[in-house]
């Protein structure tokens, strides 16, 4: 199973951390721009500094299709590099796709068999079926978003959505029963319970709302362990959005003390060491998880 690439690096270096490569060309250093291929050698030096830490890398594709087929180039040599001089890291591509199914499938191919990315980020708003192309790929992970990390996540997220209790409105006839719960509630429910049936999905559970993440992970244990181990998260948001390590620790681990990719980018990458700033989360998430 594809998560089982992220659990085994995850317990080799004892560190759920992920870096984010978010290679953001108008705030890396100067001395990089000089290069040919900046982004990519800002990366290399990001990922040597950085890889003992780093159980995951991330990279969101926005920064580099913001510099056209310059960018997409030096994306592309990143992952190579990373494929040839760590190719037991996990690597998620950020990108957020999602289309009808047809469509999906060139997506499918640019950032499973072209780049070589082991997981991409999702948006279940077009639904199971659209989204079979990533779901039918077992050896590659979708990661589905839930919980976004942003302020104005719950615009629709929150949105409360009306299920009607079948059973009940039998025993008492004419009289129907209605239960709601939130839209990424219902997400949560999905996915862990229906669309994880290749046991290659994950949520994305922001760290600024661990509230949300706690009753997230009570639901990915309802699933019985034969159908699906409890999801991994992949949990956006500590480091420059402010959120609270301890409680996403405490409320979002699984049963087996692992189920987090705890993401940081501009927190790490564009810090004055970015050596000791992955370090230093690296071992501050070590201490959360002590029991
Ligand atoms: P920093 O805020 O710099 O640590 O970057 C966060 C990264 O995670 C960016 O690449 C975001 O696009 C991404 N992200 C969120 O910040 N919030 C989310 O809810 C989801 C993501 C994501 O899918 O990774």
């Amino acid at each position: 199973m594809i998560i089982d690439k992220y659990n085994q690096r995850a317990k080799k270096i004892n560190s759920l951390l992920c870096v984010g490569l978010d290679a953001d060309y108008e705030k890396i250093p100067e001395k990089f721009k000089s290069f040919e291929f900046p982004q990519y050698e800002f990366n290399k030096y990001i990922i040597e500094l950085t890889h003992e830490f780093a159980a995951a890398f991330k990279m969101n594709s926005a920064f580099y299709e913001a510099r056209g087929d310059k960018g997409l180039r030096e994306l592309k040599m990143t992952m190579d590099y990373l494929i040839k001089n760590h190719p037991d890291i996990f690597t998620i591509l950020d990108a957020k796709r999602a289309d009808i199914g047809n469509t999906n499938n060139g997506y499918v191919k640019s950032t499973f068999d072209w780049l070589g990315f082991d997981a991409i980020t999702l948006n279940p708003y077009l639904g199971q079926e659209a989204l079979m192309p990533f779901l039918e790929r077992k050896d590659k992970c979708s990661i589905v978003l839930c919980r976004t990390s942003n302020p104005g996540a719950g615009e629709f997220q929150d949105l409360k959505i009306q299920h009607r209790l079948l059973d009940l409105a039998n025993i008492f006839g004419s009289w129907p029963v209605f239960l709601s719960k939130p839209l990424w509630q219902v997400v949560a429910e999905k996915v862990s319970k229906v669309w994880n049936k290749n046991k290659n999905c994950m949520l994305v559970v922001g760290a600024t709302y661990p509230e949300e993440m706690k009753k997230i992970r009570a639901i990915t244990r309802e699933v019985p362990r034969d159908i699906s181990r409890e999801m991994t998260f992949l949990v956006p948001g500590i480091g420059a959005q402010g959120g609270d390590l301890e409680a996403v620790v405490k409320n979002g681990l699984n049963s087996e003390g692992l189920g987090l990719i705890i993401n940081s980018s501009r927190g790490i990458i564009f810090s004055d060491d970015p050596k000791a700033e992955a370090k230093k989360l690296c071992e501050e998430i070590r201490q959360c998880r002590k029991p």
